[in-house]
């Protein structure tokens, strides 16, 4: 879209809302986005809210942004769905909102300026790819789930189901929502290590922080059979796993959007036409690379 009627302003009000605070790739993104709206203190104000995980917040919290007329709203929606309307209403409002890392339904570039964020179906496929080229025989795995109801957790899915499911040696035990957390990725594989046990030789995690609680998981179960373990994210200890040979393949999500999602705001208020969708690239950790790439982790 190409924005009309953009205030100009010396200072502008930015408010981020973002859904919480409680792995390690989020506290990351709100780093980076603090860091650079620092270093832009002269053009912008910034605030944020945390939702800590409460979808209905997160609404009161998009809701308030506008009530204090913000001149643009970021958004990191926890839920697709419930996000929406709290979308629109900015929009009502005449308060352009820019989605980053996740999005809400409806259209980029109408419903919303733009979504800035990783390619999660591509990055589903590409933990799927691996799997299905490294391992040989019939293969049995769980998938730990992000936050029902959020993006990415429902296109990283769908990415690696449409590689895994025409792979008929392989087979789905069980699949819950972990919500994308340490601790819940150890909830969810203690109960899956109860119910099936050694029959386990894959897993998939949508992020690394459910991996690594997974892990712990199986080490706290005494689990010794050498199981495959795929996720997302690129945090400093994913990689190292990858390096160990305790994970088989992370797939980077960076959480760096402070310079791209300012970078589009000054877009925004300079009237320069926006892209509807900005894709964020990411690498593809696995034993060949991740000894020397350690450090491009989080
Ligand atoms: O992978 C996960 C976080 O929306 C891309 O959300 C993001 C995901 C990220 O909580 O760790």
């Amino acid at each position: 879209m190409t924005p009309t009627n953009a205030p100009k302003r010396a200072v502008y009000a930015i408010g981020f809302s973002q859904s919480e605070l409680n792995n390690g790739w989020r506290v990351a993104e709100s780093d980076s986005m603090a860091a650079e709206a620092q270093k832009l203190s002269k053009k912008y104000t910034y605030r944020q809210t945390v939702a800590n995980s409460d979808t209905n917040k997160q609404i009161n919290d998009v809701a308030d942004l506008i009530a204090a007329k913000v001149d643009l709203i970021v958004l990191s929606p926890r839920e697709q769905d419930p996000l929406a309307a709290a979308t629109a209403k900015a929009r009502a409002a005449g308060i352009p909102v820019i989605e980053i890392d996740r999005t809400t339904t409806g259209k980029a570039g109408v419903d919303y300026v733009t979504a800035i964020e990783s390619n999660f179906v591509q990055q589903g496929e590409k933990v799927g790819h691996w799997m299905v080229t490294h391992t040989t025989g019939p293969i049995s795995y769980v998938e730990l789930l992000g936050t029902t109801g959020a993006s990415p957790a429902i296109l990283r899915s769908k990415g690696f189901h449409s590689v895994i499911d025409p792979e008929k040696r392989f087979t789905s035990l069980g699949a819950q929502d972990g919500d994308f957390t340490l601790a819940g990725g150890k909830r969810v594989m203690t109960n899956f290590i109860t119910r099936f046990g050694p029959k386990i030789d894959m897993i998939f995690a949508h992020n690394d922080d459910m991996a690594v609680g997974a892990y712990q998981a199986m080490k706290e179960a005494g689990f010794t059979k050498h199981v495959d373990i795929g996720s997302i994210d690129g945090t400093k200890r994913g990689i190292q796993y990858v390096a160990d040979g305790v994970f088989s393949v992370v797939v980077q999500s960076d959480p760096h959007f402070g310079p791209i999602a300012f970078a589009t705001i000054a877009n925004y208020f300079e009237g320069k036409a926006i892209p509807a969708h900005i894709t964020v690239q990411d690498v593809t950790y696995t034993k060949a690379n991740a000894a020397q790439l350690v450090n491009t982790g989080f």
